[in-house]
């Protein structure tokens, strides 16, 4: 029976345990060695003594990073760092690392992040980057518990899609036959169908595409998708979901992760809500008072966000953005010129858009006209508007992003696993 390491310290001095790793360090002193041992839950020192191991030989050569598995016996009384030790009786050499490693493990010296990105398996191995993975795990479970509790429907919607959703220029293409087809930027033109197909309440956790050719700290050219749609639902209770979504995952996650977070410099604070909101055009007066040049219809720049995350510290809305800067999809306020729709900022960074939707046909018809898009390439999604639409709402949240800034992590590539960005296709 395996041990996790983590575990250990519940089990009484004395007992017989098993336990499966990576050999971090060794220190020898010919007749005995002291192995570092860790798995992806811990490390703990494990003692081996020649006289009392077969196979003392091969394992005084063992390299960093070799696996291996410990049969011992847990000592409480050692005067390791931790206080605890396995004393060897059985170890076995499961795979054995090569020499030189790419990239060490536990060096204190950072490489370069392209290293790091070459040997990404490497680099995960570290528990301070696994645990950026943990805690996104432990995030998106949160999400699906509030999502569930909410009735929503988790769906999976088509990535290889015959439309462009979020603007024609940034789209992947990809052969379908004989036919052209593209990687889907966003499902929102299928959470939209099935809210025409009387879900009420959708959810999906996907991979969307964007063809952008930005190389920035927060672009990604596939990045995970949190989507949701609701039925008979406004912009404003769109932004409750979301809000209270997020304080859940987030506020679940520092009651599970508190103490393993702190221990690796992650610091985060519980959240409250509702989340402060200021609307496009306050925003806009409030950046020309604070020394900008903002014109209405102008989008904040870098500069700009980082003005209002001072004035807010956290999260906060930004509402009513005006009609040019939002999709065909975007239902209009009652002034024409601005719209139903909503961004969540964490700090200077936008993490969700979303927005209440066009529900009526002649008006989404009027709406690709303006937008100089063909309604034939939109039929299969226009057609669901035909035969009773309710009126709907929903949003879009950025995953790499959100854990991203939850962790004040520097760069978007640090909570992606394998990143794809303008130059990297590999691993
Ligand atoms: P939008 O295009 O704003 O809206 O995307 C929604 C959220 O997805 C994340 N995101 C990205 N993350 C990393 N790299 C990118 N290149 C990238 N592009 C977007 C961001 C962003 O806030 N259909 C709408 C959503 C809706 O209205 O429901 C949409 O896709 O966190």
């Amino acid at each position: 029976m395996r041990t996790y390491i983590a575990d250990i310290k519940t089990l009484d001095d004395g007992s017989d345990v098993t336990i499966k790793g990576w050999v971090q360090e060794t220190r020898k002193i010919k007749n005995l060695m002291f192995i570092i041992m860790r798995d992806n839950t811990g490390s703990i020192q494990v003692t081996a003594k020649k006289d009392s191991m077969k196979n003392y030989d091969q394992l005084y050569d063992i390299t960093r990073e070799s696996v291996i598995s410990v049969y011992g016996t847990l000592n409480k009384k050692s005067i390791s760092k931790s206080g605890m030790e396995i004393q060897g009786i059985e170890i076995e050499i499961l795979s054995i690392a090569d020499t030189p490693l790419p990239l060490g493990v536990i060096d204190r010296v950072s490489a370069d992040f392209d290293t790091r990105l070459n040997n990404r398996f490497l680099d995960l191995r570290k528990p301070e980057h696994l645990l950026i993975f943990q805690f996104e795990s432990q995030l998106l479970f949160g999400i699906r518990e509030f999502m569930n509790k909410e009735n929503f429907i988790e769906v999976h919607t088509p990535k290889i899609v015959a439309a462009a959703t979020e603007g024609g220029a940034d789209l992947f293409r990809v052969e379908y036959f004989e036919k052209n087809a593209f990687l889907n930027q966003s499902p929102q033109l299928y959470k939209e169908i099935l809210i025409a197909s009387g879900f009420d309440k959708v959810f999906e956790v996907g991979p969307a595409f964007r063809a952008e050719k930005e190389n920035t700290v927060r672009h990604l050219n596939e990045f995970t998708s949190i989507d949701m749609e609701a039925a008979f639902i406004d912009d404003k209770k769109a932004m409750e979901y979301l809000e209270n979504a997020i304080s859940y995952a987030v506020n679940r996650n520092i009651d599970l992760m508190h103490t393993k977070l702190e221990e690796y410099g992650y610091h985060l604070e519980k959240i409250e809500t509702p989340f402060p909101r200021i609307s496009y055009e306050d925003g806009i007066k409030y950046l020309n008072d604070h020394g900008l040049k903002l014109n209405f219809g102008d989008d904040f720049s870098p500069e700009a966000n980082k003005i209002l995350a001072e004035k807010f510290n956290g999260f906060y809305f930004i509402t009513g953005w005006p009609s040019d800067m939002r999709p065909f999809y975007t239902h209009p306020d009652t002034n024409p010129a601005l719209t139903k729709s909503f961004d969540l900022q964490l700090n200077d960074i936008e993490v969700t858009s979303g927005a209440q939707r066009i529900h009526n046909y002649k008006m989404l018809e009027d709406n690709f006209m303006k937008k100089g898009l063909n309604k034939n390439d939109f039929e299969f999604y226009e057609k669901a508007f035909k035969f009773g639409m309710p009126p709907h709402a929903g949003w879009g949240l950025g995953l790499e992003r959100l854990v991203m800034n939850l962790l004040h992590l520097n760069n978007v590539r640090e909570s992606t696993l394998f990143p794809r960005d303008r130059t990297r296709l590999s691993p």
